[in-house]
């Protein structure tokens, strides 16, 4: 039976809401100031589609900030929201270093596609803004992740936003335990050579995996154009 608890990260620079949007779908508050060098986990059990699922939320401080617990998140976790602000550039061009992040610290021999959602936040500061939102889709696109845009300050996107990634986890999880995938990828032993390396063996049950999330994303927004 797939484990009902969803480790997920959020990341980016500071400033640009983390904290305002943890806080918003959890407690649908919005506060204002929110102290930028807290690090903090957050349990919460929640309904998506009428079904119950527990989240463990890490909110990240700095970047450059290291811990136990973000280093487990990185390394382990089942879901990863990076947000940059509309109103940053800068914050959107370190987008790619947060993706390095993870990878770095995921193991070799984990090749399941990992859930990622990207999310353009302060969408309310609409005159200041510097970051297009086709630049956003652009780059999550690239990338393979989904893709929202929100406002902490105005509510708007955020419950939705984490109930993609939510839906996504759940999806993968599905496919991952599912008896069909388990056969396809004996399947795909079999008909291996003997010569296949393991590597081989393991980018084609990576690459079933990873079609599947695509599919997924299909049927969530239809069809997407690759930068
Ligand atoms: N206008 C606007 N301000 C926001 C929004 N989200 C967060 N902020 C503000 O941006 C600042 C940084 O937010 P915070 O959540 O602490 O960012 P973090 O460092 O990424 O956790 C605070 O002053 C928040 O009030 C938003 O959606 N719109
Ligand atoms: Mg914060």
């Amino acid at each position: 039976m797939a484990e009902r608890v969803y480790k997920i990260t959020l990341l980016g620079n500071e400033g640009v809401g983390k904290t305002a949007l943890l806080v918003r779908f959890l407690s649908q508050r919005f506060i204002g100031e929110y102290d930028p060098t807290i690090e903090d986990c957050y349990r919460r059990t929640v309904k998506v589609d009428g079904e119950d699922v527990t989240l463990d939320i890490l909110d990240t401080a700095c970047r450059s900030s290291t811990s136990k617990l973000k280093d487990t998140f990185l390394s382990t976790g089942d879901g990863f929201i990076v947000i940059y602000s509309i109103v940053d550039r800068r914050s959107y061009i370190t987008v790619p270093r947060y993706k390095e992040m993870i990878e770095e610290s995921r193991d070799r021999g984990d090749h399941r596609p990992l859930p990622f959602l990207l999310i353009g936040n302060k969408v309310d500061l609409e005159e200041h803004r510097t970051v297009a939102k086709s630049e956003g889709q652009a780059l999550a696109n690239r990338y393979e992740w989904l893709f929202h845009e929100a406002s902490a300050a105005e509510y708007d996107g955020v419950d939705k936003s984490f109930c993609d990634l939510i839906r996504q986890i759940r999806a993968q999880r599905r496919v991952i335990s599912s008896p069909d995938f388990a056969s396809s990828c004996s399947d795909l032993d079999s008909q291996d050579d003997e010569g296949a390396s393991e590597g081989k063996k393991k980018h084609k049950a990576r690459k079933k995996l990873s079609d599947s999330s695509i599919h997924y994303k299909r049927k969530l927004f239809g069809p997407w154009h690759h930068s």
